[in-house]
């Protein structure tokens, strides 16, 4: 029999293109997609789909047993912006949906567990450039300190328990398919929408605020090829630095100029810049080249054409 995955938070940028992604290489069928609210379209045709509240232990079981799932991706969170509003709720949300799915797997009842960390786990006192997989981690926002505690218990979990649990430190994520949601990142998403519909922006973040970022393409490439990655090859449990591309909104907006000539940029920075600086603005992930072939294959160019092309096909803009 196949083995069967569950993706928990189906429904949100990266969830959507990984169970997309999922049902391709592994039959419509042994891709079982949950989220609270329901998604796109596509993802609710193309194989099974249920509501399920991540922070719900019991709701995740039953899914877990009725359809015997081997491997849990588990991709429900909020994101930066949104927890440093709801800073209790963000806590809860992040920390309590690991526990369950981890718990789950220390019980034998999964096999495998795919958890997203991000780059958000370095702080104000952490080395900015090339930042090094081992490093000072202050983080200084609760999305951070709740993916930095993650990142200890998922470690916890594999050195007691033998938890084969796997990790990548996401930096931002550029995708058209379906938005972002409460990131500090997401300008670099909402930048070519506008560019699109308006022909204007207005950053967020100053136009020197530099920051690691991936086209969507290459993140699932990597989830994909950690989860199917040896054992063994597998070295770090905490959590994988990965890197593919950064810029400025300023790099940004004369990349999108070679596109939209009449494009403009303004910036009124907000609350959200504070978080940026308190990030690396680049990112050293030889661990991931070494231990299990990581190469990113988009940058900036390739990324800003993917990317027009896309929202145009995809939002008929
Ligand atoms: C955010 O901006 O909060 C996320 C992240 C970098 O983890 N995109």
């Amino acid at each position: 029999m196949a083995s069967k995955i569950l993706i928990i938070g189906a429904c949100g940028q990266i969830g959507t293109e990984l169970t997309m992604a999922l049902r391709a290489k592994r039959g419509n069928e042994n891709v079982i997609a949950c989220d609270i609210r329901e998604g796109n379209k596509e993802l609710m045709a193309s194989g099974p789909f249920e509501i399920a509240d991540a922070t719900n232990y019991h709701q995740i079981e039953d899914l877990v047993i009725q359809y015997e799932i081997d491997e849990v991706y588990l991709m429900a969170a909020m994101l930066s912006a949104t927890a440093e509003k709801f800073p209790m709720k963000g806590w809860a949300l992040n920390m309590d949906s690991l526990f369950h799915v981890l718990n789950l797997a220390k019980e034998g009842k999964v096999n495998k567990v795919f958890w997203p960390s991000s780059i958000a786990v370095f702080g104000p006192t952490t080395p900015k450039h090339d930042t090094p997989q081992t490093t000072i981690m202050e983080p200084s926002t609760v999305y951070g300190i709740s993916k930095q505690a993650g990142e200890r218990w998922c470690e916890y979990y594999h050195k007691k328990y033998g938890v084969d649990v796997r990790s990548i430190r996401y930096p931002g994520l550029i995708s058209y398919k379906t938005l972002p949601g409460g990131g500090t990142t997401d300008y670099a998403v909402e930048i070519y929408h506008e560019a699109l519909k308006n022909g204007k922006y207005t950053s967020f973040l100053k136009e020197d605020t530099e920051l690691p970022m991936m086209f969507m393409d290459d993140a699932i490439r990597a989830t994909i090829s950690l989860m199917d990655a040896p054992s063994d090859k597998v070295k770090i449990r905490s959590s994988y630095n990965l890197s593919a591309l950064n810029f400025t909104p300023k790099t940004l907006a004369e990349a999108i100029q070679k596109h939209i000539p009449e494009f403009e940029i303004s910036y009124d920075p907000d609350f959200r810049q504070a978080i940026a600086d308190s990030w690396p603005s680049s990112i050293d992930d030889s661990r991931a080249r070494e231990d299990w072939g990581w190469k990113h294959e988009f940058d900036l160019e390739k990324m800003t054409s993917g990317m027009l092309e896309g929202i145009k096909e995809v939002h008929h803009v």
